[in-house]
């Protein structure tokens, strides 16, 4: 039996997120008064860590020791990482972010050839929403058999855990299965779950180790040659 799904990383693979991430983030900060600002270089380092909530806390930890948390720091942090959510949706919604050459294409040809579709992201589901509402359509959800994103599984990527929660609802077997990513932590995580691995590149993650990859692309606007590689029967044309 051949390839059966797709599974999509979102941050980097989808779309070209990560930027508008670190303006989400520093718009955050700037409305809740805080100093800090991420410039490229260090959301570069703070990159290593997956997830919103435990990027802001390993900013603390290591980046900003004489920082005196309140209180409740993980309150601070999810209410902090909550406006942080609204500046990135909104710049979503607002067209700032558009799908990656070729990610439309292969959802809507891959869903008619009846393959089945899902998403394993670190992301919050929000963002998620945002993005494919405003990338595909209204109704984007119908595409799809599993969602997987945020703090829906207990360990984050470089674990397997989203991985294997989104297949245990496809009722697939890895096999059957190709996943989509962008970076080393994602590549990490679908090889655990014993995933083959197509990787797409971004300005954040060129650099990082794609070992065990099965091919690493610059992104999908060549869609028949992604799908060739990737054993896809599909019907798309020249992109
Ligand atoms: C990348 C991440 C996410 C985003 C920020 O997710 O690690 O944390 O950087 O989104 P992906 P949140 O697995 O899609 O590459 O602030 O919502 O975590
Ligand atoms: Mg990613």
């Amino acid at each position: 039996m051949g390839i059966q799904a797709i599974i999509f990383d979102v941050d980097g693979t989808l779309a070209d997120t990560e930027d508008g991430h670190r303006q989400a983030f520093n718009k955050a900060f700037a409305e809740i008064g805080l100093k800090w600002q991420w410039d490229r270089d260090v959301y570069d380092q703070l990159l290593s860590v997956t997830g919103g909530k435990e990027r802001i806390k390993y900013f603390v930890s290591d980046f900003q020791r004489d920082f005196v948390p309140p209180p409740d720091f993980e309150t601070f942090v999810r209410d902090l990482h909550g406006i942080k959510t609204r500046h990135y949706t909104q710049m979503v919604r607002e067209g700032q972010i558009p799908l990656r050459p070729g990610i439309r294409q292969l959802i809507y040809a891959a869903h008619q050839a009846g393959l089945q579709l899902a998403i394993a992201t670190t992301t919050a589901p929000d963002n998620v929403a945002a993005l494919l509402e405003t990338g595909l359509e209204k109704d984007w959800q119908k595409m799809f058999v599993a969602v997987g994103c945020g703090d829906m599984v207990p360990n984050k990527k470089p674990a397997p855990d989203v991985y294997l929660w989104v297949m245990e609802r496809l009722g697939r077997t890895p096999a059957e299965c190709i996943a989509l990513e962008d970076s080393e932590n994602g590549l990490r995580s679908s090889l655990a779950a014993g995933i083959k691995t197509f990787i797409t590149l971004n300005h954040f993650t060129r650099r990082h180790d794609f070992s065990g990859a099965a091919a690493v692309l610059e992104d999908l606007s060549d869609l028949p040659h992604f799908t060739q590689l990737s054993g896809l029967t599909l019907p798309v044309g020249e992109s």
